[in-house]
């Protein structure tokens, strides 16, 4: 027997214990266990357990051993040995029962669940679709409309409500093992026999192909959901044996397939990005009370953040009026919360009451740990407020700037203690999107580095480390496929073109229907702040700043790229936005030339990847993978490819610099390789080599 399962006949029954922290994943090792447990069983009990030992029952397969040489029992072969065994098989389930972990549950004849556990198969959110009977065996139980929900959504379902589906059989607290064993003894005593869920009639057909293509349409390019469908339409059609082996079949398939190997990518590293070894045994800062200067909408989103996290906020604005509006929109958003159901009433009341405060003082933020300005995206106005601070906060206070894009290290610098300034860079909505950029500078110490990942953890963000630079990891590398774009609508093709190619390419929203939403003006300042300082060769678009001339900022003022309609969702093409460009191509001597899909996300993507590459080769993000996470998190970047960098090593790198050198022909200043993909190339390496602390 291997240790990851223990084993321990009690009376009847034999149970198996599973013992692989943190999360019992179903390595080789707990296989073998469970098969030679169940083995043993059988020789001496009459029934078994399948308990989770630790935080809880089995969590899926060992995504770890994915594309490694695959160690028998399979996880489907044992499955179907489980349910196959003479013996009673029960399953006690605490914790998270996820992927392969319900598979196994499902394979025994009996569930029982302490009342805060959770089932669900989210093999989709890896790319990957339920690869040990959970296909087959699911709907079997529960019907194929309910199982294709669970499966495509990959949501975790609640003890309560799997009870109600007919997913488990009992609900009962109390100690996990307790409860099973009496469960299984009680079984044994009322002579209950093995009872297979593969044995269950098929489930009724349902309409499967137009299920398929509303999963292909709501996919947005994401092929497992779909693929997952047409394997419950197997346990429709045919026997168990024969639906266990066209499951397997498009497991194999999908487990090849780019977009797993992306989402996996991803998986890792949004745990991953937010431990840096320099902050091993570095101790962060005791934080409870935060301030937030500025009540506009990312102070208060930030405000809102740190109270749903527990922290008391003090936000400060420039008079009475503009706290009293500060915490209107504070109050406005946690009562959005309450009417979702995702706060109590009584919750609301206690934070407005005791845990938050709008005042218009700084000498009120004498004695908080942290302050976080968020106010006018403009370097005096910044200095002022961290001059402020300076004077009124208390030694040891941490002084965190918000800035999109300015100077870290000159706000810091402004200050008698830039050891104590950090940027800490949300994105809006502040309370919602999960990116925190970690913005730290020249003289930032250890522990307030490590302070800002613990706020980030504790504010439940994806927190990633960036060195300073203009627009740090995120908006430098946006600026620059923006601009991509934009030189591809002044050669030929319609911002329209370019949308509808992204959103193809997976991406949520086009970057010009991002750009109506944000506000056209931010682009427009950004321009004017850049203007003096530009390079000559550089190609600048200015059809936005004639469409900004005349006060129209995009979705705020109903037109931008798109005109929109008072209660539409969306936009429809602005010809006015068409004429100026075509003016503008007139005016600059272009022969509009076509540009297909493929031409659009090819450019754009060797844009992004080449910038993100020059952002890795001056550290300013430490690996690739901050890159790629920074992009997943705060650029809707699509999750299945795992982030430009990932989708880079899988296209091919020196295809990528090829192209690339081919664009640097048409335009030499734009298109400058990057060093760091040069040298990659050369050594024939990949992003993932350095991620994995290779160098080249
Ligand atoms: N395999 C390997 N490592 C895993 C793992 C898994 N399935 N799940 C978690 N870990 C690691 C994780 O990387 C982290 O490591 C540590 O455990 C704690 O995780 C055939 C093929 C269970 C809800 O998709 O959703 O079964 O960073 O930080 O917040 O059909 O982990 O400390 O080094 O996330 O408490 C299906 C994935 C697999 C579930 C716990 N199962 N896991 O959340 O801790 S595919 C899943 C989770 C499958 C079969 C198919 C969560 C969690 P490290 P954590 P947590």
């Amino acid at each position: 027997m291997s240790d990851a399962i223990e084993y321990e006949l009690n009376g009847d029954v034999a149970i198996l214990r599973a013992n692989n922290p943190p999360v019992n994943a179903l390595g080789y090792a707990v296989r073998a266990g469970l098969l030679a447990g169940i083995e043993r069983a059988e020789a001496e009990a009459k029934a078994v357990l399948i308990v989770g030992g630790g935080q809880t029952f089995f969590a899926g397969a060992d995504i770890k051993e994915f594309g490694k040489p695959f160690k028998d029992p399979s996880l489907p072969d044992l499955c179907t040995r489980i349910e196959q065994s003479p013996l009673l098989v029960v399953s006690a389930l605490h914790g998270t029962a996820l992927g392969g972990g319900l598979e196994v549950a499902l394979s025994t004849h009996y569930r029982i669940a302490v009342p805060s556990a959770k089932v669900g198969l989210p093999e989709v959110l890896l790319g990957l679709l339920p690869g040990a009977g959970g296909t087959q065996r699911l709907p079997r139980l529960i019907g194929a409309e309910k199982a294709i929900e669970i499966i495509t959504t990959g949501r975790q379902v609640a003890a309560a409500e799997a009870l109600d589906l007919g997913i488990i059989d009992e609900i009962e607290d109390g100690k996990v093992e307790d409860i099973g064993l009496a469960y299984a003894q009680r079984l044994v005593d009322a002579g209950k026999s093995p009872r297979p869920v593969g044995g269950l009639p098929r489930p009724a057909a349902i309409d499967f192909d137009s299920a398929y293509d509303s999963a292909m349409k709501r996919g947005r390019g994401q092929i497992a959901p779909a693929t997952a469908i047409r394997a419950v339409e197997a346990a429709s059609n045919t026997d168990i044996a024969e639906g266990l082996l066209q499951e397997r079949d498009m497991f194999m398939t999908l487990l090849a397939s780019p977009q797993s190997k992306g989402m996996i990518h991803a998986f890792f590293n949004e745990r991953a990005v937010s431990k840096l070894p320099e902050l091993k045994g570095v101790e962060p800062r005791d934080l409870k009370s935060l301030g937030v200067i500025g009540g506009g909408t990312m102070g208060a989103g930030i405000t809102v953040a740190a109270l749903l996290a527990g922290y008391d906020v003090t936000m400060i604005e420039r008079d009475g009026d503009a706290a009293e509006a500060g915490a209107g929109r504070v109050s406005g958003i946690l009562q959005g919360s309450v009417k979702r159901g995702k706060l109590s009433p009584d919750k609301y009341d206690a934070i407005m009451a005791d845990h938050f405060r709008a005042l218009d003082s700084y000498d009120a933020l004498s004695d908080v740990d942290l302050v976080i300005e968020a106010a006018f995206e403009e370097m005096g106005v910044k200095k002022a407020i961290f001059a402020e601070l300076d004077r009124v906060c208390k030694q040891g206070a941490i002084l965190a700037s918000n800035t999109s894009y300015l100077d870290v290290n000159e706000i810091a610098a402004s200050t008698s203690r830039p050891s104590d300034v950090i940027g800490l860079h949300f994105f809006s909505p502040a309370h919602v999107m999960k990116l925190l950029e970690v913005v730290v500078a020249d003289a930032t110490a250890p522990d307030v580095v490590a302070s800002g990942f613990a706020l980030g953890k504790a504010l439940r963000k994806i927190a990633v480390r960036s060195g300073v630079c203009d627009g740090f990891i995120g908006n430098r590398i946006l600026k620059t496929y923006r601009t991509c774009a934009d030189h591809m609508v002044m050669d030929g093709a319609s911002p329209f073109d370019l949308d509808a190619a992204m959103t193809d390419f997976g991406f949520a929203m086009g970057p010009y229907e991002v750009a109506d939403l944000a506000g056209l003006d931010i682009g427009w300042a950004t321009r004017k702040r850049l203007a003096p300082t530009r390079d000559p060769r550089e190609r600048v678009a200015t059809y936005a700043d004639k469409m900004c001339e005349g006060g129209n900022f995009g979705q705020k003022t109903g037109k931008g790229y798109y005109v929109y309609e008072k209660g539409k969702r969306g936009g429809t093409p602005n010809p006015e936005m068409m004429a100026f460009i075509e003016t503008e191509r007139a005016e600059l001597g272009i022969t509009a030339q076509h540009f297909t899909h493929a031409d659009i996300q090819r450019r754009y993507m060797c844009a992004m990847v080449n910038e993100a590459a020059k952002v890795v080769d001056e550290g300013i993000a430490r690996r690739p993978l901050d890159v790629d996470m920074v992009l997943l998190f705060g650029y809707g970047f699509p999750r299945h490819w795992g982030g430009p960098l990932k989708w880079a090593d899988m296209q091919g790198l020196d295809g990528i610099l090829a192209d690339i050198q081919a664009y640097a022909k048409e335009d030499d200043f734009f298109w400058q390789p990057s060093g760091l993909l040069e040298r990659l190339v050369a050594a024939g390496k990949t992003f993932d080599d350095l991620n994995k602390g290779e160098t080249v």
